[in-house]
C-alpha cells in the first residue's frame, strides 16, 4: 500500500522535474510548461482567473456559512421583515460589474498579444490531410522545403517513444525566431495544435489562418488535431523540436537534400 502510494507521489512530482520534452505526462493537473510568450501571457491569465474563482466562491461560502449560524431558528425566532437596501443593492451590482472589468483587461491584452501581426523571419505553412500533417517552409533564402509528418505506428516505436505522440518527421523549427504560422487543410476541418505554445487553429479548406509563435526554450513538444476530422483524428499528432538557429541552419540542408524528390511532388500537387 505504501510502495504504492510512494510511486504515485514520485509519479506526481516528477512532472516538475526539468526535462527538454514538453508534452502531457501522467497525472498531470496544471497546464505545460509555456514556451512561447502568448503561453506564458495564458498561463498569467489562467492562475489569475484561478485566484478570483477562488476569492469569489470562498466569500460566497463564508457568507453562507454565517447566514446558517447567525440566523438559525433558535438564534434567531423572529426574523426580520427587510425586502430592501440601497447600499447593498447597489454593492452587488458594482462589485461583479467591477469585477468583469478585472477580467476583461488582461483577456483582451492576450488575445491582442496572440493575434498580432508579427514581423517573422520564417513563415511554416501547416496543411491538414486524413490523417496526416503536410508542412512547407518558406525560408528566409526564398528557397522552399516540403514533407508530410505520419504517425509511428505502436509496432514502429523505438524503447523510450511514447505511442501515438511520436512522428516519422518533426517539425525542426528555431528558438528566438518569429515564426508565422499559415494553416489551411485539403479534405475535411482538422486543427493544428500544441499546448505549449498557446497555439491552436483550424485548419479549413479554402481558407488559410494566420498565427505565429516565438518558441523561447529549445525542446520537443507535442500537439495533436483538435478537430474531429474523421476515424484517425486521434492519430495524426504534431511534434516539434525546437533548436538553436545553428542546428536549424544544419536541419535545413539536410532537409533539402532528403525531401528534395518529395518537395516538387507535394508543391505540383498543390497547384
Ligand atoms: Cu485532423
Amino acid at each position: 500500500m505504501y510502495k504504492k502510494l510512494t510511486s504515485l507521489i514520485l509519479i506526481f512530482f516528477s512532472q516538475f522535474a526539468l526535462s527538454s520534452t514538453v508534452g502531457p505526462v501522467p497525472w498531470q493537473l496544471d497546464l505545460q510548461p509555456a514556451a512561447t510568450p502568448v503561453m506564458e501571457k495564458f498561463e498569467q491569465f489562467h492562475n489569475y482567473l484561478l485566484i478570483m474563482c477562488f476569492v469569489i466562491a470562498g466569500f460566497v461560502l463564508l457568507l453562507i456559512a454565517y447566514v446558517c449560524i447567525r440566523f438559525r431558528r433558535s438564534a434567531n425566532p423572529v426574523p426580520s421583515k427587510t425586502t430592501h437596501n440601497v447600499l447593498i443593492e447597489i454593492i452587488w451590482t458594482a462589485v461583479p460589474a467591477l469585477i468583469l472589468v478585472a477580467l476583461i483587461v488582461p483577456s483582451i491584452q492576450s488575445l491582442k498579444l496572440a493575434e498580432q501581426n508579427v514581423q517573422a523571419d520564417l513563415t511554416l505553412k501547416v496543411i491538414g490531410n486524413q490523417w496526416y500533417w503536410s508542412y512547407e517552409y518558406d525560408l528566409p533564402d526564398q528557397t522552399k522545403v516540403a514533407f508530410d509528418s505520419y504517425i509511428i505506428k505502436d509496432s514502429d516505436l523505438k524503447p523510450g517513444q511514447s505511442r501515438l505522440h511520436e512522428v516519422d518527421n518533426q517539425v525542426v523549427l528555431p528558438v528566438d525566431t518569429n515564426v508565422r504560422v499559415l494553416i489551411t487543410a485539403r479534405d475535411v476541418i482538422h486543427s493544428w495544435g500544441v499546448p505549449a505554445f498557446g497555439v491552436k487553429k483550424d485548419a479549413i479548406p479554402g481558407r488559410t489562418n494566420e498565427t505565429w509563435m516565438r518558441i523561447t526554450k529549445p525542446g520537443i513538444y507535442f500537439g495533436h488535431c483538435y478537430e474531429l476530422c474523421g476515424v484517425n483524428h486521434g492519430f495524426m499528432p504534431i511534434v516539434v523540436n525546437a533548436v538553436s538557429r545553428e542546428e536549424f541552419d544544419e536541419w535545413v540542408k539536410s532537409a533539402k537534400v532528403k525531401f528534395a524528390s518529395l518537395a516538387p511532388s507535394i508543391l505540383l500537387a498543390r497547384k
